[in-house]
């Protein structure tokens, strides 16, 4: 299957990440990126291309435009109130506050666009997402004319980022634009299949009250793991989008045998759903000796979730998520996408 992938990734490369109280290199590097490509050149999955501009079009049906602004003009504003380092969130609205009001000052106008301060913005931050959003973009357009999958080599990634906030990572929901692009094409459902190990609330939160695009997710417990706040199994989805979320939160410690199991149930579910095509948000941290997660699938276990994916028989859009065991990143996100070819 084709890859669409930017070079201009390389433009969001934090130098801080705050973690365990600390400023430390991002796990979320550009170096992730090279061990994929390097991994799809070896196995020869097929033609590595560089997207088209990115088409705004589908990206302001779903995502706010206080939002986008902010993320576009952010770092000028940060540099002019004279601030020396990268973009941290400090106060966000917590419990009580107000955010009917945004604030004026770049420092507080983060805030209120921010929903987890690992996570910091840099001069090029708003160029590389937009880059990622072009090979998710590109990615469905291939799958839209016929292709019966496509990889989108997405950096940053996406599945956090909701329609007005950052964090986890992720700035624009790649996966969230692809699945509402299938929707502008006229497929009457979707459905987003969410693998990374950490709960998809991005996602989960922008397609909460439909009932056209239906999101299943499996991850860490969010009373063990980030995001915390979202992801549990209890959530739905709300009016029309009532039975069209689903999620698998799983314990500390989970291998592949339940794992696999939830994976069928979500699939099960897809199928009795009657989605017409079928964006992964593919993260592969859900591998056992992942530095920021807890399950323990191995490497070929990877490979046979690809063939279980495949089992749908849908066209599919693969968007790139997490995974920070960076030597192994590679193989475990070319082993599903060959086992998905492969079934
Ligand atoms: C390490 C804790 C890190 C944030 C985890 C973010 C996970 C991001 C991801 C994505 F796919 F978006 F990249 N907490 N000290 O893997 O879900
Ligand atoms: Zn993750």
């Amino acid at each position: 299957m084709k890859t669409c992938f930017s070079e201009d990734h390389r433009l969001h490369f934090p130098q801080a990440e705050l973690a365990g109280g600390q400023f430390v290199t991002p796990y979320e590097r550009p170096s992730r990126v090279e061990y994929i490509l390097a991994r799809l050149k070896e196995r020869g999955l097929g033609e590595i291309e560089a997207p088209g501009p990115v088409d705004m079009g589908p990206v302001h049906q779903l995502i706010d435009h206080g939002y986008l602004e902010f993320l576009e003009t952010a770092w000028d504003a940060w540099k002019a109130a004279g601030m020396a380092g990268e973009i941290i969130a400090a106060g966000v609205p917590a419990r009580r506050m107000r955010t009917d009001r945004i604030p004026r000052y770049i420092d507080g106008r983060v805030g209120y666009y921010c929903h987890a301060s690992e996570t910091a913005i840099t001069r090029g931050t708003w160029s590389a997402a937009l880059s990622s959003m072009a090979s998710a973009q590109s990615a469905q357009r291939a799958v839209a004319g016929g292709a019966r999958a496509a990889f989108a080599l997405c950096r940053p990634p996406g599945h956090h980022a909701t329609s007005d906030q950052y964090g986890g990572y992720c700035f624009l929901n790649n996966a969230a634009v692809a699945a509402e692009m299938f929707r502008l094409d006229g497929a009457p459902r979707i459905a987003v299949l969410d693998i990374d190990f950490h709960h998809g609330n991005g996602t989960q939160d922008i397609f909460y009250a439909r009932g056209d695009v239906l999101f299943a997710s499996l991850h860490g417990d969010p009373m063990e793991a980030y995001p915390y706040f979202l992801g549990h199994a209890d959530e739905r989805g709300t009016g029309e989008g009532e039975g069209a979320n689903l999620n698998y939160p799983m314990q500390p410690g989970t291998p592949y045998g339940p794992w696999a199991e939830a994976l069928d149930d979500a699939i099960a579910r897809i199928r009795r759903f009657g989605a017409e095509a079928l964006v992964v948000s593919l993260g592969v941290d859900a591998y056992k000796d992942d530095p920021i997660s807890f399950f323990r699938l191995d490497s070929p276990d990877f490979a046979d979730a690809g063939r279980r994916i495949a089992g749908l028989g849908l066209p599919t859009v693969f968007c790139m998520e997490g995974g920070y065991a960076i030597e192994a990143v590679g193989v475990n996100t070319v082993n599903v996408l060959e086992g998905f070819e492969d079934a």
